[in-house]
């Protein structure tokens, strides 16, 4: 029988040697995330800064009904092009049906990374509870994965075209913990304050190092939420945002999108609605959260 998870060796090499090792999601570099050619260079990017930070990169997807721990260079290009998008429920028939490239969301990638024993994970920003979800109930499985799978996830908060009081709310719910990485705010993706405090500051990789082993030894489940600010010097002005996003959400609702399709598209308009300038703080964001995730890693090998 032929094994429905493979691990490079570079990966492995790390987990048998309890070296340090960051799990990448795969939708933030394919084009339903970021346009071509913005995806492989923040691919690049946070790549680098995983080994800067003395961390082995672990990018995660779907190939030909493998879940894969470590993309391999000769196999990037297959998952910069991939078309489907694979969050957790949708692993079981993806891997069952032996398809051929699925990127995985944070939901498939902390279930994946758990599997495979990687405790860290960076991404640029989670999903969340979306507007109007007291009518939709779209809910990102996003967050019960996170409350599920015992890998710290370091995203820049979450986009503001979510509900992110509900989502903080959903996050209290689910068990999760979420602290803010030198910060006492809740960050909003493209800008640094969303509005809303983070329960607790956290402000170095030992930090939170010391929360996983506590949190494993009271035996409470699941990851925790670090939230990093995007770097002041990239930060884009929370009006002109904003604007943007309204845009995006009105072409969501004429268009009557529901589902997994929804976000895919919202980050689209955003990408449009500003003329591409969301682009180099979403790189910049997301080479951010790598750093701090390798630090993460890094601290967490040392315990
Ligand atoms: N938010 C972003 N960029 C992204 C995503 C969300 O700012 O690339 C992607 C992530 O992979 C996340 C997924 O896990 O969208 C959430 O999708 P949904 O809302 O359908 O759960
Ligand atoms: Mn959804």
């Amino acid at each position: 029988m032929h094994s429905n998870l493979r691990i490079n060796d570079e990966v492995a090499d790390a987990l048998t040697q309890g070296r340090p090792i960051v799990a990448m999601e795969s939708t933030i570099y394919s084009g339903m995330g970021l346009p071509s050619p913005a995806n492989r260079e923040c691919h690049e990017r946070c790549d680098a800064a995983i080994r800067a930070g003395g961390a082995v990169p672990a990018l995660t997807a779907v190939l030909d009904g493998v879940a894969v721990v470590g993309v391999t260079a000769g196999e990037l290009d297959r998952v910069l092009e991939g078309e489907a998008k694979i969050a957790a429920r949708d692993l079981p028939r993806a891997l069952a049906s032996g398809l051929g490239v699925g990127v995985t969301t944070v939901s498939a990638t902390v279930t994946i990374a758990a599997a495979a024993g990687v405790e860290v994970f960076a991404t640029g920003g989670i999903g969340g509870v979306h507007r109007g979800s007291e009518l939709t109930g779209d809910v990102s499985h996003d967050l019960l994965a996170m409350s599920r799978h015992p890998v710290v996830t370091v995203s820049a908060g979450a986009k503001a075209f979510l509900d992110l009081a509900r989502t903080l709310e959903e996050l209290e719910t689910l068990g999760v913990p979420v602290v803010g990485w030198n910060t006492d705010r809740f960050p909003a993706f493209y800008v640094r304050d969303s509005g809303f405090p983070v329960p607790a500051t956290v402000r170095r990789g030992s930090d939170v190092a010391g929360m996983v082993r506590s949190a494993a030894a009271v035996g409470h489940p699941g990851g925790i939420l670090v939230a990093n600010p995007i770097p002041e010097a990239d930060q884009l002005d929370p009006a002109r945002i904003n604007a943007a996003l309204e845009r995006a959400l009105a072409e969501v609702d004429a268009n009557a999108i529901a589902g997994p399709g929804v976000t895919p598209l919202v980050l689209a308009a955003i990408a449009e609605a500003t003329e591409g300038d969301s682009i180099p703080a979403n790189l910049a964001l997301a080479e951010n959260n790598a750093s701090v995730a390798a630090e993460i890693a890094v601290a967490l090998a040392a315990t």
